[in-house]
């Protein structure tokens, strides 16, 4: 038996690509609903490739019958329909910041804490953690078991599909632009996004960091450990497509490079691609569209008694947003969680 699966956001970058990621790994679904505010209503997505998609208004659908909601738009789209979803009786996987650190609601990377969906959550909400924290928490969850990590300091140089399709198409028109002596305005983030970097992502918070910054601290502690200390900046660059990011890892107790190689190797969703040699390393353009999480640059950091540094990069529509609510959802659907909805009454 199939499901019916809702897409709410379908037609944002993340959205796209749920509903491509569903169809490619061949998530039992009997029927699939695209939803979106009433302005995209009317478009079309394909599904697959026998079945189109015509996008629906979200303020007028009734979730009673629907069994999963991906839910990909903004925050505040998710703050109002996510509930009413939940409340219909639908399971509903949620890719924005809203519920994240809501206790009651799990936070959830398939590899790295499985446990914590072991059942149904009684909001009826799971949350997928911000694309930044996926990836790093894939690499730290194999070390960790080896020796507890104690602090993190990160770096990420975020692609500008993180935030959305028209920062992608900004991108695209300010680079042009520059040739033509004539770029555009940014709009969509505060500076120039074309040939500059911008150590700012999401609002800032009273002690200085941004809500991004914050989260991966806040989020790697939920998901894996509540003693890890985390500090991060995070700065978009003018990439379309792939997270990367610069970890360096301070441990309780000793641990080898050799270990926390051989570890990273054997974990699953991780490739590592490390040769000390030109080009021996994983970059953004080359690993897009891939699944898994590319370690690289894996050395010691003798700078702290137990110390790794390492690089890190991944598809952030992928890993970093559609494939790990996808891989929730086929751990729903494995757990048997996704119960039989409840129908509307009718009036
Ligand atoms: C970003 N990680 O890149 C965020 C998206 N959730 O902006």
């Amino acid at each position: 038996m199939g499901y019916k699966v809702a897409i709410i956001g379908a037609t944002s970058a993340v959205g796209r690509e749920i509903i491509k990621t569903l169809a490619e790994r061949g998530f039992p679904v009997d029927e699939a609903v695209a939803l979106a505010s009433g302005r995209s209503a009317g478009q079309e997505i394909s599904f697959g490739e026998k079945t189109v998609l015509k996008v629906r208004d979200l303020d007028r659908y009734d979730f009673a019958g629907t069994h999963l909601a991906l839910f990909s738009p903004s925050a505040a789209i998710s703050a109002v329909h996510a509930p009413r979803a939940a409340a219909a009786g639908c399971l509903v996987i949620d890719n924005t910041s809203q519920f994240s650190m809501e206790p009651g609601v799990p936070l959830v990377v398939p590899e790295v804490n499985p446990h914590a969906m072991a059942k149904r959550p009684k909001k009826g909400i799971i949350a997928n953690p911000d694309g930044s924290t996926i990836q790093m928490v894939m690499a730290l969850k194999p070390l960790h078991d080896i020796a507890k990590v104690r602090r993190v300091v990160v770096a990420t140089y975020q692609s500008v599909s993180g935030a959305g399709k028209e920062a992608m198409d900004e991108l695209w028109s300010q680079t042009r632009g520059v040739f033509v002596n004539d770029p555009p305005l940014a709009e969509q983030f505060t500076k120039p996004i074309a040939f500059n970097v911008i150590p700012h992502i999401d609002a800032f918070m009273d002690d200085g960091a941004t809500k991004e910054e914050w989260k991966m601290a806040v989020e790697t502690r939920k998901i894996l450990d509540p003693d890890i200390q985390v500090v991060a900046t995070c700065v978009r660059v003018p990439v379309m497509i792939g997270h990367s990011e610069a970890v360096h890892v301070e441990f309780e107790t000793a641990i080898t490079e050799r270990q926390a190689r051989e570890a990273l190797r054997e974990a699953p969703g991780i490739t590592v691609l490390d040769h000390r040699d030109d080009g021996g390393y994983a970059t953004p353009i080359e690993i897009a569209g891939e699944d898994s999480v590319f370690i690289s640059r894996l050395r010691r950091d003798t700078t702290v008694p137990h110390g790794l540094a390492f690089w890190c990069v991944a598809d952030n529509l992928r890993k970093g947003a559609a494939l790990n609510a996808v891989q929730i959802a086929e751990e729903a659907h494995r757990l048997g969680l996704l119960e039989a909805p409840r129908l509307s009454i009718p009036g």
